[in-house]
């Protein structure tokens, strides 16, 4: 484990990019702003749309132009980051990838492989890649979510439309894909999933186990994160930041994932990564202007790396895949200020 962390623990700074059908609605539907902030990529969820109006709304809006993934590429690049991490599935259900499970995906919808393009990208810049892939899918017709342990879904508690669901099928299909993507795009760095809840994880919602040892039997170096199980052994306890633990038996993960929050005393013995938004929501909105500072975002960094974790700062591409500007001049900021402070 220590061999194949090791990239990672010197990396100190990762782009997370999320990006998908959410993005071209913008936080807007049926014309109208859904909210100000939080987590825009929960569009569908909070509007409480099925599928397919969803799709419906989302698919003309979601055009990437033909050199988006360069941009990002570069912009990380240049702003120090070491690795990028990107959605291949949110809880959406929409892939970036071309799929022979489904036809939910850029294959089938755009006929491009997103996914391949986003990956070569980062390798013509040297960066490591990683795949977040969430286990939660509001798309499958299979996928159940009726119960009360269920993970939030946006038609929780109404009657299934197809009558009863077989929860075996959505996690044949998950397998399949998570197959596809640590097959066919050569070596993957990173797997970061999300996420189990507290009533239905693990084994009992994901095969965890045997998704874990598929990745590994795929990708020999790769390295998970710790939301595919939520116990105290895999750093979780309860729902939240407040609750992290710093507590990780690796055969649920390598690293604890703690999100929007810098742990005041660093994790001794413990890899971890904070994720954080440069507004307040992951996939672009148009109406949230809660930009953090150039000040704050280098301070976090400094923080984070003086207490031995990683910075995974998102930014949220627009339909067409390019980068608000706010995310390209605060990452240009810091890519100035490591050029001077930085290692190389
Ligand atoms: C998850 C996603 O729902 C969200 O859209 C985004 O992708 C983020 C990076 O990850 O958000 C979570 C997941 C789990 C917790 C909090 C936010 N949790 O249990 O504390």
């Amino acid at each position: 484990r220590d061999a194949r962390m090791k990239w990672w623990r010197d990396a100190r700074f990762g782009m997370f990019v999320h990006w998908g059908l959410y993005s071209g609605l913008a936080g807007t539907w049926d014309g109208k702003p859904v909210g100000t902030r939080g987590g825009m990529e929960w569009i569908q969820q909070r509007v409480k749309a099925d599928t397919n109006a969803y799709a419906e709304q989302a698919i003309p809006k979601f055009k990437p132009s033909e050199i988006f993934a360069a941009q990002w590429a570069k912009l990380a690049k240049n702003a120090g980051c070491k690795y990028l991490v990107f959605t291949t599935k949110h809880h959406d259900g929409f892939g970036l990838h071309d799929s022979k499970a489904g036809d939910f995906n850029a294959g089938h919808v755009l006929n491009r492989d997103l996914v391949r393009e986003i990956v070569e990208a980062c390798r013509s810049e040297g960066l490591k890649v990683g795949f977040y892939h969430s286990v939660i899918d509001w798309h499958h017709d299979q996928y159940t979510y009726a119960e009360s342990k269920q993970l939030p879904h946006p038609l929780k508690g109404q009657p299934y439309p197809n009558g009863l669901r077989d929860h075996a099928k959505y996690q044949d299909y998950l397998h399949t894909q998570v197959d596809e993507l640590l097959s066919n795009y050569g070596p993957v760095d990173v797997l970061w999933w999300d996420y189990s809840s507290q009533d239905f994880q693990g084994d009992e919602a994901w095969r965890a186990n045997e998704l874990m040892q598929l990745a590994r039997a795929r990708q020999p170096g790769i390295i998970m994160n710790n939301r595919l199980f939520r116990t105290p052994e895999a750093g979780w306890s309860g729902m939240g930041t407040a609750g992290f633990i710093a507590q990780l038996d690796s055969q649920y993960g390598d690293f604890i994932t703690p999100e929007q929050h810098i742990p005041s005393t660093g994790m001794p013995g413990i890899d971890w990564e904070t994720c954080m938004t440069m507004n307040t929501t992951w996939g672009f909105s148009d109406h949230d202007d809660a930009w953090k500072s150039d000040q704050t975002l280098i301070r976090n960094l400094v923080d984070i790396a003086s207490k031995g974790g990683n910075y995974l700062l998102n930014i949220g591409p627009k339909g067409d895949g390019s980068i608000p500007q706010q995310s390209i001049d605060a990452l240009q900021s810091i890519g100035k200020w490591m050029q001077i402070n930085g290692e190389a």
